[in-house]
């Protein structure tokens, strides 16, 4: 099956103009599917229903599915879409968050976390200064693309879905809603995923719903594999943000009083963007403390492909904010920036904006410990020696900390099952409402189960997550998953040790494979289920009470960097991190974990940037145009540790999620890049703060260094990439 995208910006589309004969005529072709195939509903969502499986009418957006076309092979069916003629009529369009802005093109609710006061947090500052940045958006690039398979089975109703998702219970769930059936009907099952990275926790459902409509009118099986350009253009990606800061500080580099408005650009669709803006906010001020503070989320209207989660989910952007105005107090003030992170930096028994008392805060063991492993002062006096010899490259340095929340801030999400068989030959099959996407999530709950039944891993098998066994799962998301489905099997598991007690006592010297026996022949269940909440969850925005999160991961990153000044290039020297994950489940996953997400945030903040023409179409869709990281990019020297001795006691056997906290570690790599850039415009007469956007690609970085030779061009506007490219 092939999905029908014409590239024209957002229009009107009428019956007569789309004309499918063509197509529907050529060789291999089964049928095209459009909106009036739809049994049940068109109108779907994660979380409101503001999106159409196929666009019926308006068309939002360049990536908007308009049909699909069904054949015996994906090249009959590819070359059969393009032959499907559609006219529209234009009508106006939004694409930047700069037009956003000036149109007010914004989602409701517009989010505001307050706390202190304001007003006498300024008068109190003996500084004050204001600043902007802009964090350009991220595609996923897992490396298997969006696929499904459905298979209708012919009775009742019922459907059997294969997709590459992290939410098989939402895949269900709209599924069912589209064909008109109840969700029991239909079955989902997810073996594991190519990579994820939450490109695949709701959007994925734009692709296995119209593969489900064109199973059921056909009556046959229907496979769809997106092709990485469809992929990158259909899906969308991490929401690019603007922050507009101000800030009041004292004379000593102390932070007093925070004003900050956040603007995402969520594309033609809510999806997840409101919870991304929330967790923004929920991270404004990263790892400081700050006295008087108010932050504000704008979530802009656009017609662009809906944007949606991605590792850190709005987190990254929101600390991406608070670096740069730290480094403005630093630079304003002509101190070293690791000083005035250090001084801000919360102690134990401080209150987050939202309230939230932080206990058990490992920070400042983490950033002795970075500071001293990284060799930060030894580094830095041989950095500014090196500036001092070399004109035309430069050396910087940053060390920056980070304290992610763990928990989905919709609390409800905070739930998980499990459901554990034991066979009568000792065997174990255990399944749970997690997904595997290379996070090694499977081999943390086969460890878990090990480790309560007290039998060896190789006993214990996990065959796929499917709705049939666990149902109404949470997606496998918020990096939160091992900590929910760990606590479900922890008590699956338990309930089941406890039925097998009595046969322990009776023969103690047995095996594990005679008290399962005994138990059968006593005719004992030999299956159960377990099911976690985490306890106390239960935030408001309008008390801004309520615990949001159960607990937070810290880590902090130095990193080294070298620039050149003229042509922009730079070299990841060392990164040091420091990461605290409680006592870890699995130190090999998680080491793995914390280079995968700060090599994916290095990508973010120094490589990856999407281009799209003025009139929103995608026009990096491959490898060829967009960046991602690559071996020479991984810092020469990267040293991962984990923080010893900090049990967490919020979490299974005291460890603590590691997916996402990481990635924004990369922050440390553009900060020092911020830092080189900084010497060489000190080269040519020029201090303070300035503005750099991310990610700092050559052209920025080149164009920041000014020197006689910047002079000679004109002052490049931050919106514009190139003549025929925008920023959105
Ligand atoms: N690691 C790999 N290899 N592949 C992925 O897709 N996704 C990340 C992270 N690590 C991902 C990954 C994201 S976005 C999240 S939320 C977590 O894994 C989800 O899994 P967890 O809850 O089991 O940590
Ligand atoms: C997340 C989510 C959701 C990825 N809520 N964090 O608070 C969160 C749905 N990360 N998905
Ligand atoms: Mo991850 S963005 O929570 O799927």
């Amino acid at each position: 099956m092939s999905t029908i995208i014409v590239e024209t910006q957002s229009g009107f589309l009428t019956e007569s103009s789309i004309d499918s004969s063509v197509a529907e005529a050529m060789p291999g072709v089964a049928c095209c599917v459009f909106a009036k195939d739809i049994p049940g509903s068109n109108a779907v969502g994660p979380i409101t229903y503001d999106e159409t499986v196929l666009a019926d009418g308006q068309v939002t957006c360049v990536g908007h599915i308009i049909g699909a076309v069904v054949a015996d092979t994906q090249l009959a069916a590819q070359r059969a879409a393009k032959a499907v003629r559609v006219q529209y009529q234009d009508l106006p369009h939004i694409v930047t968050i700069q037009e956003a802005i000036a149109a007010q093109s914004f989602y409701q609710p517009i989010r505001t976390i307050k706390s202190g006061d304001l007003e006498a947090g300024f008068k109190q500052a003996d500084h004050i200064l204001e600043g902007e940045m802009h964090i350009g958006g991220q595609e996923h690039f897992y490396l298997e693309t969006n696929v499904t398979l459905a298979v209708p089975r012919g009775e009742d109703g019922e459907m059997e879905l294969f997709v590459s998702t992290q939410s098989p219970s939402k895949t269900q769930l709209l599924v069912a809603k589209v064909l008109g059936v109840p969700a029991n009907r239909v079955m989902v099952r997810v073996k594991r995923m190519g990579g994820g990275f939450g490109g695949k926790e709701t959007r994925t459902t734009v692709l296995s719903t119209v593969v489900a409509v064109a199973a059921n009118k056909l009556k046959r099986p229907v496979r769809c594999m997106l092709d990485r350009d469809e992929d990158m253009l259909v899906t969308g990606g991490r929401h690019p943000f603007y922050g507009k800061y101000k800030v009041g500080f004292l004379n000593s580099g102390k932070v007093v009083a925070l004003d900050v408005s956040y603007y995402s650009n969520a594309g033609n669709s809510m999806d997840l963007s409101l919870s991304i803006m929330e967790r923004a906010l929920f991270h404004m001020e990263n790892s400081y403390s700050v006295a008087n503070v108010r932050g504000r989320g704008f979530v802009c209207r656009t017609n662009l492909p809906s944007n949606t989660a991605f590792r850190g989910f709005g987190g990254p952007q929101g600390m991406m904010v608070t670096e740069s105005w730290v480094t403005d107090v630093a630079q304003s003030l002509g101190r070293p920036a690791e000083e005035v992170r250090r001084l801000n930096l919360y102690v134990e028994g401080e209150s987050t904006p939202y309230n939230q008392m932080l206990d058990q805060l490992t920070l400042d063991r983490c950033w002795d410990e970075c500071l001293q492993r990284s060799g930060y002062q030894q580094r830095r006096a041989a950095a500014d020696l090196y500036n001092r010899l070399n004109r035309w490259t430069k050396r910087g340095l940053a060390i920056v900390p980070t304290k992610f929340g763990i928990s989905f801030t919709a609390a409800f999400l905070n739930q998980a099952g499990a459901l554990v068989h034991i066979y009568t030959d000792g065997s174990v099959l255990l399944t749970h409402g997690g997904t595997e996407m290379g996070q090694g999530l499977h081999t943390k709950m086969v460890q878990v189960a090990s480790r309560v039944l007290g039998i060896p891993c190789s006993k214990i098998h996990i065959s796929e997550t499917s709705t049939n066994t666990v149902p109404n799962t949470s997606p496998t998301a918020a990096s939160a998953s091992s900590d929910l489905n760990g606590a479900a099997v922890l008590n699956a598991c338990q309930t089941l040790i406890q039925r097998l007690a009595p046969y322990k006592t009776l023969n103690p010297k047995g095996s594990w494979e005679d008290w399962v026996k005994a138990a059968y022949f006593d005719r004992v269940n030999l299956s159960a289920n377990g099911f976690y909440k985490t306890p106390d969850l239960g935030y408001s925005f309008d008390t801004n009470s309520g615990r949001v999160f159960n607990y937070f991961t810290y880590g902090v990153a130095c990193s080294e960097v070298e620039i050149d000044c003229l042509t922009g290039a730079h070299k990841n020297l060392s990164t040091t991190i420091v990461m605290d994950v409680g006592h870890s489940l699995n130190p090999a996953i998680d080491i793995g974990q914390v280079e995968g997400g700060f090599l994916q945030g290095l990508g973010l903040f120094t490589l990856e940037e999407l281009h799209y023409s003025p009139r929103g179409v995608l026009l990096t869709r491959g490898p060829g145009s967009y960046k991602i990281p690559a071996f020479g990019d991984i810092p020469t020297q990267l040293t991962v540790s984990l923080l010893r001795d900090a049990p967490n006691d919020k979490a299974i056997f005291a460890s603590k999620a590691v997916g996402e906290p990481p990635l924004f570690l990369a922050a440390s790599v553009f900060y020092a890049i911020k830092d080189a850039i900084t010497a060489a415009r000190v080269e040519s007469g020029v201090s303070g703060p300035f503005r750099l956007d991310s990610p700092a690609s050559a052209e920025r970085i080149r164009t920041a260094c000014c020197d006689r030779f910047t002079k000679l061009c004109p002052p490049a506007d931050p919106g514009t990439f190139t003549p025929w490219s925008v920023q959105v």
